[in-house]
């Protein structure tokens, strides 16, 4: 196909160069600061993208994908969100109650996405999605937020909470507001941004995971945090990279460790802008699906795939039965050959 300086880059392009090393080239001329941030990427990075794409040809058809496993910035900040929980600063209030006391700081900041691609995102105390937020039903949470990005921001929780919390409100470059509600119901839930044009707020990375865990604990498990997304390189309204947990391929080059028949639950969330449905899929198993995770009551759907839209979440409970490599990625095929896939490893 002829190279066409004014075609914007377009996903296919990325599916079809898909090499890991063709991948950070891309990167590395959509990223340049100059073209990022204008509508459209300049011709001179095209034109020096297609011929880095024309060497990099032989690599990929004598290798096909070859994601590297070297443990970058953004592969280690992958791997920490699976099993990092901010549980906050804890205090007792004169009647009794918890307190948690959080620190969220947004800020404009470049994030590795995937090996050799740094996003200029937007991003809570620096990566893309944000903490965890992880708290018991009834508590008293408290998240100082300050704005430390150049762009009004704010944070929504969801959640039953008072709507002068509800992070409708802009806070201002610079400034800081602190929400403060008792943690309810019970169950996965997730914050964001919720300022217009929001898409953009959510795509550029102002997003994670909350977890208010009911007061009569879970059962014991293997605990781990996941959320699905999307980044559009080119500013078209199409996504380019897919990951979990913000980094492409992440838990193809390190699989997750699990032990066979141990409990493992994951709070998965779906944060993808611009493509409306996500999915999970697990290979040679199935798992139990709590959507929400809010009435206890509910029973769990018993399968081997499971979607979300945009903003949609829930709990996954999976025993693995014996040893192996069970792969897991979303069921949209081009999403996973853009990222979003990986393993589980039962030993
Ligand atoms: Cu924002």
């Amino acid at each position: 196909m002829a190279f066409d300086p004014k075609r914007p880059v377009s996903r296919r392009d990325v599916l079809k160069w898909g090499a890991a090393g063709t991948l950070g080239v891309i990167g590395g001329a959509l990223l340049n600061p100059g073209s990022w941030f204008g509508k459209t990427v300049k011709a001179m990075d095209k034109h020096e993208l297609h011929s880095a794409l024309q060497s990099h040809k032989h690599h990929m058809m004598a290798h096909g994908y070859d994601p590297s496993t070297e443990k970058t910035k953004g592969l280690e900040a992958a791997i920490r969100a699976l099993t990092e929980f901010d549980y906050g600063k804890v205090s007792k209030r004169a009647d009794g109650r918890t307190v948690r006391d959080y620190e969220l700081v947004a800020m404009d900041t470049e994030v590795e996405i995937a090996y050799g691609i740094k996003f200029p995102g937007w991003a809570f105390n620096g990566t893309i999605p944000g903490p965890t937020i992880r708290c018991t039903e009834g508590d008293i949470v408290r998240i100082k937020f300050w704005n430390g990005s150049k762009h009004p921001h704010s944070i929504h929780f969801h959640g039953i909470h008072p709507t002068n919390m509800d992070g409708l409100e802009p806070v201002q470059s610079g400034t800081d507001f602190t929400y403060e509600f008792e943690a309810k119901p019970a169950g996965m839930h997730l914050y964001h941004c919720h300022i217009p044009p929001l898409a953009k707020h959510i795509h550029k990375g102002l997003y994670g995971n909350f977890i208010i865990d009911p007061k009569k604990p879970r059962a014991p498990a293997r605990e781990l945090n996941m959320v699905m997304n999307g980044y559009d390189l080119d500013l078209d309204g199409e996504n380019e990279v897919y990951t979990v947990n913000g980094y492409a391929f992440a838990f193809q080059a390190w699989p997750i460790e699990v032990k066979a028949d141990e409990l493992v639950r994951i709070y998965l969330s779906n944060f993808t802008e611009f493509d409306l449905i996500n999915s999970f899929h697990l290979h040679a198993n199935f798992f139990k699906y709590y959507e929400v995770g809010a009435d206890p009551d509910a029973r769990p759907v018993w399968t081997d795939t499971i979607m979300q839209c945009q903003g949609q979440r829930g709990i996954l409970e999976i025993v693995f039965p014996e040893p192996g490599k069970y792969m897991f990625h979303a069921h949209q095929s081009e999403f996973a050959e853009l990222g979003w896939m990986g393993f589980f490893e039962a030993k």
